[in-house]
């Protein structure tokens, strides 16, 4: 559905599943994304990401170190790690990051114990600071989506927005439209 709406970078997140549900998920996922020209990267394990073919993994910083995880995951996959605050985005960038998260943008419920707000001043101080590019995230939905856009957000990520959305697909169509327009 995402696919077929536009969407073109996923990020599988299951943080309480046992590791062979989140295997078969992401193996099952990753082929239909892969099939239908998207990106598919797995949050958390470098593990799994490597054995199913993923297009790379997703670090927080209490995750294992970028060094180690591309140690495994090799140089020809992604690597994106979660950021906070400025310095963390200049260590992951310095690191051989391919791309940094960089938020809550705004407030999330989605999160457990999310990291203070950066807000879109934030958010256009370290799309400054850093040449990789700053996938925006947390509370961001179609309204605000064009104020994280102009704040310089190379890509936004979004979990409520879609998922708890009455028609997932209006609201990607709207996302998309409030980052393109
Ligand atoms: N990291 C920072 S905010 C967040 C994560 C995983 C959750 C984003 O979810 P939502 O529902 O789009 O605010
Ligand atoms: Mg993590």
């Amino acid at each position: 559905m995402a696919l077929d709406a536009g969407v073109r970078l996923f990020q599988l997140r299951m943080k309480t599943s046992e590791t062979r549900k989140l295997y078969e998920m992401a193996a099952v996922l990753c082929s239909l994304v892969q099939k239908g020209g998207g990106t598919f990267i797995v949050n958390d394990r470098v593990d799994v990401a490597k054995v199913i073919g993923a297009d790379g993994a997703h670090l927080g910083q209490e995750d294992l170190p970028l060094a180690d995880a591309r140690a495994i995951l090799g140089p020809g996959r992604l690597i994106g790690i979660s950021t906070h605050n400025l310095a963390q985005a200049v260590e992951a960038e310095a690191g051989g990051a391919d791309y940094i998260g960089f938020g809550p943008v705004f407030p999330t419920a989605t999160k457990e114990n999310p990291d203070p707000v950066v807000g879109v001043d934030g958010l256009r101080e370290v799309r400054a600071r850093v040449r990789i590019p700053v996938v925006a995230i947390g509370g961001i939905t179609p309204k605000n989506a064009g104020d994280v856009r102009a704040a310089g957000a190379d890509g936004i990520a979004v979990v409520s927005a879609v998922l708890a959305a009455a028609d997932p697909q209006a609201a990607i169509a709207e996302l998309l439209r409030a980052i393109e327009g």
